[in-house]
């Protein structure tokens, strides 16, 4: 497609058949968890990606979330991956060592590894802004994991 000048432009392509994704879930605050998941899983498989094709851990925290995508992301086994869990504020300085930490973690892993990341962890001040925000954010990430592999594919 062309917009401008006739320059060549790389479309947002959604179609997720044949695409393999890793999703890796934090189980603090697991109710918003769920909800992430079952939203962003019940997206991938609109998009077409298929569900032997999605594969997901579950790890104690926001914290954790980091390692397991490097780990996923070294096995050379998925087109994308997808973090998701969340991150409520407390009394404590703890909120942001967690937020930031898991975040910059995130976005180290895919920097490195070259496989695109979609960062699903919310990070909000109370439950209720979680609950509100669960089932959008977690079918954002799913568009923007299959978005990423079709993307990084044709750059390819
Ligand atoms: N982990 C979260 O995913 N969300 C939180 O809100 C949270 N708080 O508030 O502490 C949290 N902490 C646990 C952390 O991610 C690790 O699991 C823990 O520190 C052990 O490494």
């Amino acid at each position: 497609m062309s917009r401008y000048d006739n320059i060549e432009e790389f479309e947002p392509d959604h179609r997720g058949a044949g695409l393999r994704i890793g999703i890796v879930v934090g189980r603090f605050n697991s109710d918003v968890g769920d909800g992430l998941l079952s939203n962003c899983t019940a997206a991938l498989i609109k998009q077409g990606v298929g569900n032997k094709d999605i594969r997901v851990a579950t790890v104690p925290g926001a914290l954790e979330i980091p390692l397991v995508l490097q780990t996923m992301a070294r096995s050379g086994k998925y087109d994308a991956l997808i973090a998701l869990g969340a991150v409520i504020r407390g009394d404590t300085y703890h909120f942001e060592i967690v937020s930031n930490e898991s975040c910059a973690g995130i976005t180290r892993v895919q920097l490195d590894t070259g496989v695109p990341i979609a960062n699903g962890i919310l990070t909000t001040e109370d439950d209720d802004q979680a609950i509100a925000r669960m089932a959008q954010k977690g079918a954002d990430c799913a568009l923007a994991a299959v978005e990423m592999a079709n993307l990084l594919r044709k750059i390819k």
